[in-house]
């Protein structure tokens, strides 16, 4: 055999060898969870991605990567607004969070709770696994913590909404769904800068896809909307009022045993490493849709999901 037709004959036996390699690899890549250590945090270790919805807050201190940095290493100091519905925030921690009996990951909010001006802005929640161990919430499979709302009939799976930058400043800021609807966030007189947000990739529009839970608003003496029963965050919800009553402080409690698929199906999960958040509502806070002529329709602004830091709770109540 002449020295190239070795070359060829190595080349073609490799090629096989090395394609059988590759998918041993992939098939044993066995995910790893990061351990508490004796210096492990309790608190957001990382930000991934801050990408609001357009809001009243956003381009504010409330609503900027600076705010969404800020909730780093600390609970309970500073908010971030995540702005209409889709918008979302992706954090993890230094250690992958074990799926423990009960409440695994409290988030907190800023939920009004006082009885007759309850003011929730549920978030829903998602959970992913660094699945090739790289760091990054890039490969893993978002499952959704499914709360109260999920299996409800008028909760919406794979709703999907469009927002476009407005051309000038004052108009309002239009949007688009896939069950036919457009609408707006309404600007109000309070907040004066750009409701899109400055910084993302695409100026022109912006696409969100998740589960759509019904508004909860109700006017009485003043408008209110009122808590989910469990499983979302910025809800005032009874445990999360409960624990304000004993503590003086709280936060919404999620369990890893929630987990479901995109198909809704339960997902048993050990341990998670990357966490979603997102504004479940689309809604104006107000009753008066679509007549954006009343005074009170811009009065209270988007309901915009708020997240004021996160924990690991069996880290938070040890420490
Ligand atoms: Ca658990
Ligand atoms: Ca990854
Ligand atoms: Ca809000
Ligand atoms: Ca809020």
């Amino acid at each position: 055999m002449k020295l190239n037709q070795h070359i060829a004959f190595a080349a073609l036996l490799a090629f096989p060898l090395s394609m059988l390699s590759c998918k041993k690899e992939k098939v044993g890549i066995q995910y790893v969870p990061r351990p508490v250590t004796s210096g492990s945090s309790q608190y957001i270790y990382q930000i991934f991605e801050y990408v609001p919805a357009p809001g009243q807050y956003i381009n504010t201190d409330l609503g900027n990567l600076a705010a969404a940095k800020g909730l780093v290493g600390k609970a309970n100091e500073g908010l971030l607004s995540l702005g209409g519905f889709g918008g979302y925030l992706i954090f993890g921690f230094d250690h992958s969070i074990e799926n423990k009996e009960g409440a695994d990951i409290g988030i907190f909010g800023n939920p009004l709770i006082g009885e007759g001006m309850e003011w929730s802005e549920p978030g829903i929640v998602m959970v992913m696994q660094d699945s090739n161990g790289n760091g990054l919430p890039d490969d893993g499979e978002w499952l959704e913590l499914a709360g109260s709302e999920f299996r409800k009939p008028e909760t919406i799976k794979k709703y999907t909404i469009t927002y476009y930058n407005p051309k000038n400043l004052t108009d309002d800021i239009l949007w688009k769904d896939n069950q036919g609807k457009q609408g707006h966030i309404l600007r109000n007189v309070f907040h004066g800068q750009a409701y899109y947000p400055s910084w993302t990739t695409n100026q022109n529009e912006i696409s969100f896809t998740g589960t759509l839970a019904k508004s909860t608003l109700t006017e009485a003496d003043i408008i209110t909307n009122k808590p989910y029963a469990w499983g979302y965050s910025d809800n005032g919800s009874e445990d999360y009022k409960l624990l304000m009553e004993t503590n003086g402080v709280a936060y919404n409690a999620f369990d890893l045993s929630w987990a479901v698929d995109a198909t809704g199906k339960p997902v048993a999960i050990d341990y998670i490493d990357f966490v979603k958040v997102y504004t479940g509502q689309n809604s104006n806070g107000n009753l008066y849709e679509p007549d954006t002529e009343n005074e009170a329709s811009r009065r209270l602004g988007e309901i915009s999901t708020e997240i004021g830091g996160a924990v690991d709770i069996s880290l938070y109540l040890t420490k």
